[in-house]
């Protein structure tokens, strides 16, 4: 049976991911810094599907607990086929003069340099095998800047460089690396962004249909079944009403 390890599966996109490649036969790695929300999934997809499944509660920023929660893998769970680099959020939505500087560090701590260390930590594994495929899980806020985007739009454009930059040097090891790019998704996202303030977060996806977690985790899933040979190197998907960042039919 074939691994992936999802990061941020406790809600959203991840969330979603676990239970797509729970439903096709893969043994999932799952992780985040919320135990309670990890074991109450790892429950759900035991007792449904026939697979395995492991969590790992670690923040992604913290370098130690990343190689030391990897490194500690049981045996069952060492051979990693699939990562997928998803935790990830924004904070905050200001000019650029009135954002938060603590916002700033830690979207970048977190979007870019998370990705950098879970990689750096799980790649071994795959070099030495000669196989694997890392999926990074970007935003449409990587392709184009939007107002009031500046930290957020940053990690997800240096996440976009990562991503190219691992496909160049990871190539001569046979590893594929996919950029999914997503637009507006109703997840728990917005309510992080604006720091528990529904109202701000439900006008967010008012008027059009915006995105699913369950969508985004077709796509992804869809990626990673392709034939060895074949990989997405890059991917934007939106809802049918948004076109890109700026423009979004309601
Ligand atoms: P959610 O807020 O629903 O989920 C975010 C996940 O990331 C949670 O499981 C959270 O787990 C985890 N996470 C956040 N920070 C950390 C951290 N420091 N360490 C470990 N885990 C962390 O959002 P989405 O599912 O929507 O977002 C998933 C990814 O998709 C993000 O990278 C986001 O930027 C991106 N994206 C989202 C879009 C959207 O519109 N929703 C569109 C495009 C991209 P926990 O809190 O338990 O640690
Ligand atoms: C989330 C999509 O448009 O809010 O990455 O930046 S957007």
């Amino acid at each position: 049976m074939r691994t992936v390890l999802i990061t941020g599966a406790t809600s959203g996109f991840g969330k979603a991911m676990a239970e797509k490649f729970a439903a096709n036969n893969f043994n999932v790695i799952i992780t985040g810094r919320r135990a309670d929300r990890l074991n109450e999934l790892k429950a759900q997809l035991t007792s449904t599907y026939k697979i395995q499944v492991h969590t790992l509660e670690f923040d992604v920023r913290d370098r130690a607990a990343v190689f030391s929660a990897i490194e500690q893998l049981p045996p069952a769970f060492k051979k990693i086929d699939i990562l997928i680099n998803n935790a990830g959020l924004a904070l905050g939505r200001d000019y650029f003069e009135d954002a938060n500087i603590d916002d700033w560090e830690t979207m970048l701590d977190t979007n870019v340099k998370g990705v950098m260390y879970v990689t750096k930590a799980v790649i071994p594994g795959m070099i030495e095998r000669k196989e694997g495929h890392i999926i990074n899980m970007g935003s449409i806020a990587g392709k184009e800047v939007y107002e009031k985007g500046n930290g957020y739009c940053s990690s997800k454009y240096a996440l976009d460089a990562l991503s190219q930059s691992m496909r160049v040097d990871l190539l001569r090891h046979k590893i594929k690396v996919t950029g999914i790019h997503p637009g507006a998704a109703e997840t728990e996202f917005s309510m992080v962004r604006f720091k528990g303030n529904a109202d701000a977060a439900d006008k967010i996806y008012e008027g059009y249909k915006p995105l699913s977690a369950g969508d985004v985790a077709d796509v992804v899933f869809f990626a990673a079944s392709l034939p060895a040979h074949v990989c997405i190197n890059d991917l934007v998907l939106t809802c049918l009403a948004q076109a890109n960042s700026f423009y979004l039919h309601r």
